[in-house]
């Protein structure tokens, strides 16, 4: 056994005349190869930029949309139990409060090779600057009232001792009251509905946005962020002078248009009050209006539907098939659950919400490949959700994926996943809210221009952690896991001057 360290644990500074730290920022020198292809012509291209974060992780609070639900009392649980580095005892020993499944608290990347070449690995934390959840204002709205450490009780997603432990930290956090417009969701949810907002729809959302400022205020916070992780809404009816534009858009909440959801009236609201939006729900909160809004405001929007469990392996195991040449043909997905998701998810239009934006997710590595797939042909892709009590938030995927390979032959994979859903989906949280803060402190500048940029209002950098990513207006959608990655890996090693990880490792490859 070696006893070989391949991990640096602690953060550390690049030595190089492409990458110079002040006190506030580290700006690095880039450049940025692409290939283009014109027809049969395949031209190399540069183009030299550079890149400067902010050093300063500022004071930062989140408002969950849904902070009552399982998702949300478990993201505030976790936060405190790592906070106060808790540990609890189950039937088989003790556990500590950890990060695990997140990729930004908990994962690893190859940050370059040791003087005899061997691999060294380093904490993404330790990239560049970044939020630490524990050190995260939680709060929010719900349109339930229940405290948080009661709802934390009935989501029945932590043990018991833990719940026992938290419960003096959770019980005093009550949700807002939100906005509630009962045709969104499944009509099964209209006994939580006791904590809601009354009047337009115009004085709602003035509600939020003044929630959002004193939410500021009282906590003293430098930024906010909101995401939604409440009830899966229908989808809304995307209308020619509705929410078509921005403008029409807000003339739509002035007179109080029915089309208009919840959804996407605190994505409205976080845009006007300058916050980063997040959507961890398949709805399209992100109508045309929102988006013109987001860009005309400069703000972050990114969403759609947390990526946790059946989705994020389809996502790995249809880029390996189409990627070693074998063409899956039929991908056939069950689910049950019997959290309140699920009951939500068992009306028909709710559904109808989830099943599109787990079933686009095959199709940009189908599209990449013309050998296997004519450009009109798909895999047959069917999704099943069904609710079912008992199994509470210990949700059961199960997968058939039929392939056709050499000479006419067929492999049949089945898998069955017992996903643990709101402990896959938490950590997720915890990744959209640090990387998308961490996103607005990094700023571009090209070569020949004065002005530093910043991301795309849709911020597609945060396609790893969702099921149906928005990205902007012309943008290829990429739903390949490890391609999502790597565009974060690279993006952070690129603000560091570092050249993208390539995995060639020629030091190996030659005498
Ligand atoms: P949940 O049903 O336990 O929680 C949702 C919460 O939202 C409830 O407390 C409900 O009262 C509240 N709510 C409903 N409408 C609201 C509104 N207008 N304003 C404020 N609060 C409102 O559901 P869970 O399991 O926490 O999931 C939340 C969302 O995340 C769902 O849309 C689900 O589909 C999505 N999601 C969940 C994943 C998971 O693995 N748990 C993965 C992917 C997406
Ligand atoms: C039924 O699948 C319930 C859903 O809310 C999922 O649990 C959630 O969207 C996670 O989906 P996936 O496909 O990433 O496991």
């Amino acid at each position: 056994m070696s006893s070989y360290n391949n991990t640096l644990d602690t953060m550390f500074t690049v030595q190089s005349d492409k990458c110079t730290y002040s006190d506030e920022t580290i700006v690095s020198d880039y450049t940025y190869e692409t290939t283009l292809v014109e027809g049969n012509v395949v031209v190399p291209v540069t183009t030299k930029m550079q890149f400067r974060t902010e050093r300063t992780v500022p004071k930062v609070g989140v408002m969950l949309i849904g902070l009552g639900g399982n998702n949300g009392c478990s993201c505030v649980a976790g936060a405190i139990a790592n906070k106060l580095n808790l540990t609890w005892n189950t039937k088989e020993g003790q556990h500590k409060a950890n990060y695990w499944g997140s990729l930004m608290m908990a994962s690893t990347v190859k940050l370059g090779n040791d003087p005899r070449g061997k691999a060294v690995y380093t904490p993404i934390k330790n990239m560049l600057p970044m939020l630490d959840p524990s050190q995260v204002v939680w709060g929010g709205w719900d349109i339930n009232s229940m405290n948080l450490g009661d709802a934390m009780k009935r989501a029945k997603v932590l043990e018991y001792d833990l719940q026992q432990q938290l419960y003096p930290h959770m019980k005093d956090i009550v949700p807002l009251p939100s906005v509630y417009f009962a045709d969104f969701i499944a009509a099964n949810q209209s006994d939580r509905a006791d904590n809601v907002l009354t009047g337009s729809k115009q004085e709602q959302m003035d509600q939020i946005r003044k929630d959002i400022s004193d939410f500021k205020a009282k906590h003293q916070l430098d930024k906010v962020i909101l995401l939604w992780t409440a009830n899966t809404e229908r989808f809304a009816s995307v209308e020619e002078g509705v929410n078509d534009t921005a403008e029409n858009l807000l003339l739509s909440i002035q007179r109080d248009e029915s089309e208009v959801s919840a959804s996407t009236i605190f994505a409205v609201a976080s845009i006007l009050e300058g916050c980063t939006f997040i959507n961890g729900s398949p709805q399209n909160t992100f109508v045309p209006g929102v988006i013109d809004l987001a860009q005309q405001e400069k703000i972050f929007v990114a969403g759609d539907d947390f990526k946790s469990g059946q989705t994020k392996m389809k996502s790995v195991l249809v880029d390996f098939l189409v990627s070693a040449g074998i063409k899956p043909v039929s991908i056939v997905s069950y689910n049950h659950l019997g959290n309140n998701d699920g009951k939500n998810l068992s009306a028909p239009s709710q559904f109808r919400s989830k099943e599109i934006s787990k079933s686009n997710v095959v199709d940009d590595m189908v599209d990449s490949n013309r050998i296997l797939f004519d450009a009109d042909e798909h895999p047959d892709h069917i999704v099943v959700i069904k609710h079912v009590p008992y199994v509470g938030d210990s949700k059961r995927a199960m997968d058939e994926y039929t392939s056709e390979i050499f000479m006419g032959g067929k492999n049949t994979i089945v898998m069955h996943n017992t996903c643990e859903d709101s402990l896959l989906a938490t950590p997720l949280i915890y990744d959209l809210v640090i990387l998308g803060e961490l996103c607005e402190r990094i700023s571009v500048k090209k070569e020949g221009s004065d002005e530093w940029e910043r991301f795309h209002p849709v911020l597609s950098l945060l396609s790893y952690m969702l099921k149906a990513p928005v990205v902007p207006n012309g943008a290829p959608v990429v739903n390949a896991l490890f391609t999502q990655r790597q565009a974060i890996v690279n993006v952070m090693r690129a603000c560091l001057g570092l050249c993208p990880e390539n995995h060639m490792t020629l030091e190996h490859r030659f005498e």
